[in-house]
C-alpha cells in the first residue's frame, strides 16, 4: 500500500472512494460532511435516508462505516464513518482507529483501489491534530486491506505538516 498526503479539498479527489467524517444520524452536517453533501448533491442524502430506514434505525455507531453513491463527486462511492468526539477523560483512540479500519474494510468489499481520507475527528469533534494523525497513520498502516492507494487529504498547512512529519518517521 502506498500512503500519500494531499493538501486540499476532499470533494475534489478523483478516487474510487472518498471517506466522509459523518455523524451517526447520516443526515449531514458541517465540515467535510457539509462539503460532501453540497458538492455531491441530493442523491447521497437520499441513500443515507434509505440506510437509516433499513439497517441503521438508531444511527450508524461510532467507529463503523457504510458506503453510498458519490453522487456528482468525481468518485464512485462515499464511505461514511463516525469519528469519536475527543474526550480528555476517556481514551477513545480505539474508536478513531476503527473508523480507518472499517472504512478500508468497506472499500475492500466494494473493490475500491483508491481511497481518500480526511483527518477524521480533528474539526468539530475536537481531536488534537498530532494525536489524531498518529492514530490515523498507524491504523492505516496496520490494516489488513488490499487497497493499494490511500490518500490523506489535509485542509491546511499545519495538518499537512503534521502528517508529513509522522509519515517520514519524525516524532513531532
Ligand atoms: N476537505 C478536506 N478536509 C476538510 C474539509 C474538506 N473540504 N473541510 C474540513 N476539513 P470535520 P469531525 C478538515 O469537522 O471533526 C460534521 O458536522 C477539517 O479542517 O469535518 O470528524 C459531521 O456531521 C478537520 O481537520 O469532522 C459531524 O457532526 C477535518 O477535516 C462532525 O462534523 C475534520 O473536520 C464531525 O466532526
Amino acid at each position: 500500500m502506498e500512503i500519500t498526503l494531499v493538501l486540499g479539498d476532499i470533494t475534489e479527489q478523483e478516487v474510487d472512494a472518498v471517506v466522509n467524517a459523518a455523524n451517526s444520524s447520516l443526515m449531514g452536517g458541517g465540515g467535510v460532511d457539509g462539503a460532501i453533501h453540497r458538492r455531491g448533491g441530493p442523491e447521497i442524502l437520499e441513500e443515507c435516508r434509505r440506510l437509516r430506514a433499513s439497517r441503521y434505525g438508531k444511527g450508524l455507531p461510532t467507529g463503523q462505516a457504510v458506503a453510498t453513491t458519490a453522487g456528482r463527486l468525481p468518485a464512485r462511492w462515499v464511505i461514511h464513518t463516525v469519528g469519536p468526539v475527543h474526550s480528555r477523560s476517556q481514551d477513545r483512540s480505539e474508536l478513531l482507529a476503527s473508523c480507518y479500519r472499517e472504512s478500508l474494510r468497506v472499500a475492500d468489499s466494494l473493490g475500491a483501489r483508491s481511497v481518500a481520507f480526511p483527518a477524521i475527528s480533528t474539526g468539530i469533534y475536537g481531536w488534537p491534530m498530532d494525536d489524531a494523525a498518529r492514530i490515523a497513520l498507524e491504523a492505516v498502516r496496520q490494516a489488513e486491506t488490499s487497497v493499494p492507494d490511500v490518500r490523506f487529504v489535509l485542509f491546511d498547512d499545519r495538518a499537512h505538516a503534521t502528517f508529513a512529519s509522522l509519515l517520514s518517521g519524525g516524532d513531532l
